[in-house]
């Protein structure tokens, strides 16, 4: 059984990754150890928010929501679908029920890179009845699929291979996520060397975030953001609280970005974040306001751009 691997950057990719068996961590490949490693794209906020205009249009067509079990779940599964398959993605539809309806999950791999290390990147797709859930969760699903397109528009072949999820029924407790995990057979499950997670990424009053869960995963992200200048906190209440949790209840490395919910920001974090301090993250979670207007867009630009980052630095 292959010990779970933890991320390691390490200059001696090439020992670590023979040892990889043995030592439980995985480096950097081999082969790219001493080449500077490929650097991600800037992910067009324009085009993310594209998305979440179609998004929008979904919800507004269907009753105003993209709920699972509901026509806007499935409308909005189709439209990421048709967007992967025609850039060149190995596309599949994961079918479940849940409350006595059918639940989808979607599932992207990219061709190529080593099918032993698998980096996943994934966010729910489905949003709560009230409303079109364009923050919760548009956002993360617009980024992880405008990332897999700037994937196939640079042509990028990793080291490992890349993978790329839509989650259904995470706001019914998480089922889509964990219906994928609990199939997959314990040897497939040993290949993902990490699952990245990306759940409200656009808040009106944005919070900078990070999962504090594999330490290389969460290094990555922090890293990102100090070269931006931006100031980041350790999201201490995540656990269980989204599709990273069913990844790691099986001991896969999990890390991921989140800039708030219900929670207030207080005055030291608008002191560093901007924003109103006293005032919910986002004061439409789980509302019907939340649509296309309850985006930051600099929120949005920036996890954009890091969801690309780690998702390059972590498969080269
Ligand atoms: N459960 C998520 C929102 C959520 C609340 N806390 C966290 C922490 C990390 C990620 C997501 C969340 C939802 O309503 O979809
Ligand atoms: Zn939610
Ligand atoms: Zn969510």
């Amino acid at each position: 059984m292959k010990l779970p691997v933890s991320w390691r950057a390490s200059a001696t990719a090439a020992v670590a990754a023979a040892t990889l068996l043995t030592s439980g961590s995985i480096a950097g490949a081999a082969s790219k150890a001493d080449v500077e490693a490929a650097a991600a794209p800037d992910i067009p906020v324009a085009n993310v928010k594209a998305h979440l205009t179609q998004l929008q249009s979904i919800a507004t067509a269907n009753g105003g929501n993209r709920a699972h079990g509901r026509p806007g779940y499935k409308a909005s599964l189709d439209y990421v679908k048709a967007k992967l398959d025609a850039a060149g993605y190995t596309t599949a539809i994961q079918q479940f029920t849940s409350s006595g309806r059918t639940g989808y999950n979607l599932i992207a791999d990219w061709p190529g890179g080593d099918t032993n290390q698998v980096v996943m990147a994934g966010s729910h797709l489905d949003s709560v009845s009230s409303g079109p859930g364009i923050n919760d969760n548009g956002s993360g699903s617009a980024a992880v699929l405008e990332t897999a397109l700037a994937v196939s528009r640079a042509g990028y072949q990793p080291t490992k291979h890349l993978r790329f999820a839509w989650w259904g029924a995470e706001e019914l407790g998480l089922v889509g996520s964990r219906y994928y995990v609990n199939n997959l057979s314990s040897a497939n499950r040993a290949k993902i060397s990490g699952y990245l997670n990306f759940d409200m990424i656009g808040s009106p009053n944005p919070g900078y975030f990070v999962y504090d869960d594999d330490p290389a995963i969460e290094k990555t992200f922090k890293d990102y953001y100090a070269g931006l200048g931006v100031a980041t906190e350790i999201e201490t209440e995540g656990d269980g609280r989204s599709d990273h949790a069913p990844f790691k209840s099986a001991g896969v490395p999990v890390g991921g970005l989140f800039t708030g919910a219900s929670r207030t920001k207080t005055a030291a974090q608008a002191a560093k974040w901007g924003g109103t301090s006293g005032q919910s993250f986002d004061r439409c979670y789980h509302s019907s306001c939340d649509t296309t207007s309850n985006i930051n867009d600099t929120a949005l630009n920036r996890n954009s751009d890091a969801v690309a980052h780690a998702v390059w630095e972590l498969s080269e």
